[in-house]
């Protein structure tokens, strides 16, 4: 069911700095950067790999306020991985036998994600402390290093 480590999300109170020390200390590259309002985030994607089944990113979490997701999380537990993302063939199958299976949908239809994905969240406490996203990329997303 899940394909593959799509990205790994990490809370940060800066973007701008947290970007200059990934691409200074391990030569990665900004592939996109977006505002996702819904979600209450600033972020920046960096390709990792461009591996046979497809690339892998790093996902840097801004929060746009202390009353979001990464906002709640910062203060809470600090600069650190908040997410790991998994891509799926089709989510909504994904999300359908997951909740079969007695795991927390935090969202029950896809929402918008980074670079035009489809995402939604599974509940932590039900996945041993995890925050973990399905991830249904289009078709334009990009699968090789920019
Ligand atoms: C909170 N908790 C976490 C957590 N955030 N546990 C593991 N990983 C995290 N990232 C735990 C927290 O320690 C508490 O556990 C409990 O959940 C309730 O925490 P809270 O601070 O009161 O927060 P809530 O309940 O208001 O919200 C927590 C959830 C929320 C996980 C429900 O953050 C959420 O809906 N997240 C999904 C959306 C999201 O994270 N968006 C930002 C990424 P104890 O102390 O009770 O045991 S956007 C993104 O990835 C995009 C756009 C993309 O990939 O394209
Ligand atoms: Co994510």
């Amino acid at each position: 069911m899940l394909d593959r480590i799509d990205h790994v999300g990490i809370a940060c109170h800066d973007l701008a700095t947290k970007i200059a020390f990934y691409e200074s200390v391990f030569d990665l590259t900004v592939v996109s950067r977006e505002v996702n309002e819904e979600q209450g985030v600033r972020e920046a994607m960096l390709c990792v790999a461009a591996a046979p089944g497809g690339a892998s990113w790093i996902q840097l979490l801004e929060p746009l306020g202390p009353d979001t997701p990464v906002g709640k999380f910062l203060a809470r537990r600090g600069e650190g991985v908040h997410h790991i993302g998994y891509g799926v063939a089709n989510i909504t199958q994904a999300l359908e036998a997951i909740g079969a299976r007695g795991v927390r949908l935090l969202d029950q239809r896809p929402r918008h994600g980074s670079m035009g994905a489809s995402i939604a969240f599974l509940h932590p406490a039900d996945v041993g402390g995890v925050l973990t996203e399905l991830v249904q990329g289009p078709g334009a997303r990009p699968q090789t290093m920019q």
